[in-house]
């Protein structure tokens, strides 16, 4: 018998795949839909690495399962690829940004190609590629037509190292998300987008979102941060309060400062009459509420601490106020609009000019896309203009509603924009006149299963949400939510436990594992590695354990025998397996998958001889998880069709459930009665059955001395005489 090796298999099963497109989605299908969707990667510099394939390869177990259980799939894939990250890649590099993010997609593409993944790549999209940006510009006129997009002059952060402004949400505590620096405040022209006019809907819509984790919500509800409190008047200050019940126990007055310090002023509290003093406090942020606060020292730990800090009195036991006495009842938000405008070149021209004589003008829809300029300089110009400020060709412009001269925004959008829709695009790729086709897009719509990194519970999972009720508004988009059902994947940490890291010097690339033991044990290896949501560290013997389960898979074909007998037994432990793997898969909990496979594999290992059904459920169940070895062991089986285009398993539920066996019951050795047990039930289970019979607890009145138990077949119990 010919060895197991994934060399000679799975390149050949790719090619024939790819030849046959037999990943091919189309709408034309009666079979019901599943759109299962990655969050699609930025095509950094440095190439996939292990983590990278986790989420990838459980979308691609879930989607060759739907599909083998009757759904028409589109399972697409594409690249994030404008922004810092690949800017700075290209500048710390020194080639052009377009030319990097050409040579990581084919670098990419090649390593995911590998894996054996069921791409149709027919669909495949680049955020970068002016046919798609196109319509990333159309929505941001959409926006502006609705008074969504404006200028600002308001003071935004800013990132000295990356010189662009940023968005609030590019920034933790005080540093730049991307390179760590600390933010500056900077006044400057800008865009933003009204977010916060749908901080109501993003905020109440959560609960359409049964499918989502809590923990995501969560983070969206404290991103949006919804606080009812009350504005009230204190002289010229006005605070926000969510406790104005609290207004008699307020003994000082704190607005925003960079350090604590009393102001020498003065106000009245509207509740008691006293004066009390303002002071300057760092801990009143100067972006939310009023900037200005109340301290109420005995109510407020915040407000006690710095109370105690710079002796100011503390009101006990004072009367309270209902909600209403002293102020107006408002509605806060955490959430800030969406700073827009970024001062870098690798990013969506922004498609309005600027005219002396009509102000902004939005470029017409027939003249999109703007195409971002070729240049040969496009690093960052110290001034906090971007750079396309300096290409006067590209700038110079005329408006298109006076025919005078206009000049062209030369801000760009954030690494945010294309990914806010991206998944739109997929059910419509070549669509010229349209974002997407409306037909085609309520066939496909919502996306059933979204799979990425926990850490885009805020920034992607609220702006992608937020434009895709914009969308929806606009009749673009059919459904309120994009995404139905979201989950997030566990990193994978290295074999040390930490991070992978090039630093560290222990990152793992996926190009040597699957070099050495072949993709399906990369696959089944990180399937098995433990539960999908959980950081889990690499482990080379649960590769090598991998490889090992693959290689069994492949020698007990060996024992095919066209007339095995099975026993009743034998055909339990299939149907339980499917079962088993079929529920799993659906809750994703593949590593769960892989057990239950090994728990067959071994039972069929130990008999001497196997049928031919039995084994073709096996290469069904581990299909989805390992497709190029079953392919081939399916092809040998003797069929000429896919393994992944095959019909799902199903498993008969009266066969799932373990034989009943009788028992007889004794006392003192005398037959009192049977119960009917599950074989295998162990001997307390019987006991407590056994007792309850009524001519067994008719004499329960002495104190049992023994039992005397055979599995399946009798219990005896004897009582001290
Ligand atoms: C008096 C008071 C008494 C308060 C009390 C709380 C408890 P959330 O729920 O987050 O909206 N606050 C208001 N504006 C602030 C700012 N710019 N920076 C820092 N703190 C600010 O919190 C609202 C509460 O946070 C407000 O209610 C205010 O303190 C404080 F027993 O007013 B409270």
């Amino acid at each position: 018998m010919k060895e197991y090796d994934p060399k000679d298999i799975e390149s050949k099963w790719q090619k024939e795949w790819e030849k046959a497109g037999i990943y091919q989605a189309g709408e034309s299908s009666d079979k019901p839909k599943k759109y299962i969707l990655d969050m699609f990667p930025y095509p950094s510099g440095e190439g996939l690495h292990v983590g990278h394939p986790k989420g990838y390869i459980a979308t691609d177990v879930f989607s060759r399962t739907k599909r083998m259980q009757g759904h028409n799939v589109l399972h697409p894939m594409g690249w994030d690829a404008f922004g810092l990250p690949a800017e700075n890649f290209a500048i710390a590099n020194k080639i052009h940004p377009k030319e990097a993010v050409t040579k990581n997609i084919t670098r990419f593409k090649e390593q995911l190609s590998k894996i054996g993944f069921d791409y149709d790549w027919s669909r495949e999209i680049n955020t970068t590629d002016p046919d798609f940006y196109k319509w990333t510009q159309w929505i941001f006129l959409k926006l502006l037509e609705k008074g969504l997009a404006y200028e600002s002059y308001e003071p935004i952060n800013w990132c000295p190292s990356c010189q662009t402004g940023l968005a609030n949400e590019d920034v933790e505590d005080g540093r730049c998300e991307r390179c760590g620096t600390v933010v500056e405040k900077k006044p400057m022209r800008q865009w933003m987008l009204r977010i916060t006019d749908y901080a109501d809907r993003l905020l109440n819509d959560l609960s359409l979102l049964p499918e989502w984790q809590e923990h995501i919500k969560e983070s969206q509800r404290n991103w949006i941060g919804r606080s009812e409190g009350a504005l009230i008047k204190f002289g010229d200050y006005e605070v926000f309060t969510t406790r104005p019940d609290t207004i008699f126990g307020a003994t000082f007055i704190a607005i925003s400062g960079k350090e604590d310090r009393f102001t020498g002023k003065y106000v009245a509290n509207p509740a008691t009459k006293e004066q009390i003093p303002v002071w300057e406090a760092e801990y009143v942020m100067s972006d939310y509420g009023t900037g200005a606060i109340m301290g109420v020292p005995s109510d407020d730990e915040r407000d006690r601490i710095f109370a105690e800090k710079h002796n100011l009195p503390v009101a006990e036991n004072y009367e309270k106020a209902e909600f209403e006495d002293f102020g107006k009842k408002v509605t806060r938000y955490k959430l800030r609009d969406w700073v827009f405008s970024r001062q870098r070149y690798w990013g969506e021209p922004i498609p309005v000019v600027h005219c002396e004589k009509d102000g902004v003008v939005p470029v017409p829809e027939k003249d999109l896309p703007v195409k971002l300029p070729e240049v040969e300089h496009y690093a960052p110009t110290g001034t906090g203009e971007s750079p396309l400020a300096n290409i006067e060709e590209w700038v110079n412009t005329t408006c298109p509603k006076c025919g005078g001269p206009a000049k062209r925004e030369t801000n760009t959008m954030p690494q945010w924009a294309g990914s806010s829709w991206y998944y739109l695009r997929y059910t419509d790729t070549e669509n010229q006149s349209a974002l997407v086709d409306k037909k085609k897009e309520k066939y496909w719509a919502p996306v059933d299963l979204y799979v990425g990194g926990a850490e885009h519970a805020t920034r992607h999972l609220i702006y992608a949400r937020f434009w895709h009720k914009f969308l929806f508004d606009m009749g673009v988009a059919s459904t309120e939510e994009p995404f139905e059902r979201l989950i997030s994947v566990g990193l994978i940490l290295a074999e040390d436990g930490r991070k992978m890291s090039k630093r560290w010097g222990n990152v793992i690339n996926p190009d040597d594992v699957v070099d050495r033991f072949g993709a399906d044990s990369l696959r089944v290896y990180e399937m098995f590695m433990g539960p999908f949501e959980n950081a889990i560290a690499w482990s080379a013997n649960g590769l090598v354990g991998a490889r090992r389960f693959i290689e069994r898979v492949w020698r007990i074909r060996e024992k095919i025998t066209e007339d095995a007998g099975l026993s009743a037994e034998d055909e339990r432990l299939t149907h339980q397996t499917i079962k088993k793997v079929s529920e799993d898969v659906e809750s994703f909990k593949f590593n769960t998958c892989i057990s239950s496979m090994m728990i067959l594999v071994n039972a069929l290992e130990k008999r001497s001889a196997i049928s031919r059904q039995e084994y073709e459920t096996l290469l069904l169940l581990l299909a989805p998880f390992a497709p190029h070895v079953t392919e081939e062991l399916w092809h040998e089986l003797g069929h000429d069709t896919s393994i992944h285009l095959e019909k799902w398993p199903v498993f008969d539920e009266a066969k799932v459930l373990s034989e009943e066996v009788t028992v007889a019951v004794q006392v003192g050795g005398k037959l009192k009665g049977t119960v009917n047990m599950e074989r295998g039930a162990a001997e307390a289970e019987v006991f407590e059955k056994a007792r309850l019979l009524p001519a067994v607890s008719k004499e329960w009145e002495r104190e049992v001395a023994r039992v005397v138990f055979v599995p399946d077949r009798l219990i005896n119990i004897i009582f001290r005489p």
